[in-house]
């Protein structure tokens, strides 16, 4: 198997709630190598162009806002299979749904404020990735 590029976000309620360290340390005690990091605050209109594949859906205005009401932090994530094992650690994106052991189960909020992203395929992370990272960052 081949090691694979993955976008992770810890989002705003993540940070709010001190939760950075956590995710962190799940994610190197998982294999991942976190290859480039860094905090920073979305402008609404790069929320919108991020999620821009939700845009027609009810919850993508309140999604930019809470997406845009603290700061964030992205991060480059390599691992083998690392896309997949990346979305099964974060678990479901209705926390109540999402098996134990999973970051959103053990640490989100609600639907909304579910903690974390994670690139749901290789298409994806190829867009996302490059998205908050440039070449000379990782
Ligand atoms: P994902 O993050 O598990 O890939 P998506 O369906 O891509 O889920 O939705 C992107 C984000 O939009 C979710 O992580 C969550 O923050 C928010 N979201 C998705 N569906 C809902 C909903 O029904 N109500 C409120 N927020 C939602
Ligand atoms: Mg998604």
């Amino acid at each position: 198997m081949t090691i694979e590029k993955t976008l992770g976000l810890i989002k705003p309620d993540g940070l709010e709630r001190g939760k950075q360290g956590v995710v962190i340390d799940r994610l190197l005690k998982s294999g991942f190598k976190i290859t480039a990091m860094k905090q920073l605050r979305l402008t609404r209109a790069q929320a919108e162009a991020f999620y821009a594949e939700h845009s027609a859906r009810p919850f993508f205005g309140p999604l930019c806002s809470y997406m845009t009401s603290g700061p964030i932090i992205a991060m480059t994530l390599e691992k083998e299979n690392g896309v997949a094992d990346w979305r099964k650690m974060m678990g479901a994106t209705n926390p109540e749904k999402a098996d134990p052991g999973t970051i959103r189960r053990d640490l989100a909020v609600d639907m909304e404020k579910n903690t974390v992203h994670g690139s749901d395929s290789p298409q994806s992370a190829a867009r996302e990735v490059p998205f908050f990272f440039n070449n000379l960052e990782f």
